[in-house]
């Protein structure tokens, strides 16, 4: 059995899409307020306090890319291809959601929380020319696949369409229309309209 620590929409909605695709019953945990009871058990077992955190059966896995990993290789699913170039491609692309993509929006957010008028500008209109730049590569990768590791739909298309959402927060973020097409794909799955539903959340960025 499983327990998820998330926050609604936050890249935790990645591991619930992804647990709800693998047919996983979990217990979910929301930590969106930073001072309740919730929260605080979640640093008993995260000392820095993230989501996502999932316990499997006690054990707990920290970091988004070692829970999507421990989940695709404990159940069988078609998210991740078993080997070979087609692995490569996706774990690349899965990797450039968790580890490129998701830190350029965290700038933004830290921008938003720490900085004020003229910085906050600077640091903002750096931050989303950064993004902006992902989201072409990402855009002109779909110019030659339906799904940004090739014919089939991997984890990394349903990261992207969580951290996607996160453009709202900001202006001027500039995503394409294949990409588009693909998180309208991506969102019309059971798995992902279950857990938009459940974390309460509106998918905003395939409009
Ligand atoms: N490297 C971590 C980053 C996780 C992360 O930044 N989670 C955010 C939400 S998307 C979070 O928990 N923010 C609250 C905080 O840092 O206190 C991972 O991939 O799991």
């Amino acid at each position: 059995m499983y327990k998820l620590y998330y926050m609604p929409g936050a890249c935790s909605m990645a591991i619930h899409v992804l647990l709800n695709e693998l047919g996983q019953s979990v217990t979910l945990v929301n930590v969106g307020d930073p001072h309740s009871d919730a929260k605080k058990e979640l640093l008993k077992i995260n000392p820095r306090s993230q989501v996502p955190t999932l316990v499997d059966d006690g054990h707990v896995i920290r970091e988004g890319a070692a829970v999507i990993l421990h989940l695709l290789q404990k159940h069988s699913n078609s998210l991740l291809p078993d080997s070979g170039k087609e692995r490569a491609t996706a774990l690349e692309w899965l990797m450039f959601a968790n580890a490129t993509l998701h830190p350029a929006y965290a700038r933004g957010f830290f921008a938003l929380k720490n900085f004020e008028g003229e910085t906050q500008k600077k640091v903002l209109d750096f931050t989303i020319q950064h993004i902006n730049k992902h989201w072409e590569e990402v855009e002109q990768r779909l110019e030659k696949s339906p799904y940004i590791a090739g014919q089939q739909l991997t984890a990394a298309d349903i990261l992207l369409t969580v951290i996607a959402n996160w453009s709202s927060y900001f202006q001027g973020i500039k995503i394409g229309q294949k990409t588009k097409d693909l998180f309208r794909k991506v969102i019309a799955l059971p798995s992902y309209q279950k857990a938009l539903k459940t974390e309460e959340v509106e998918y905003k960025a395939a409009a």
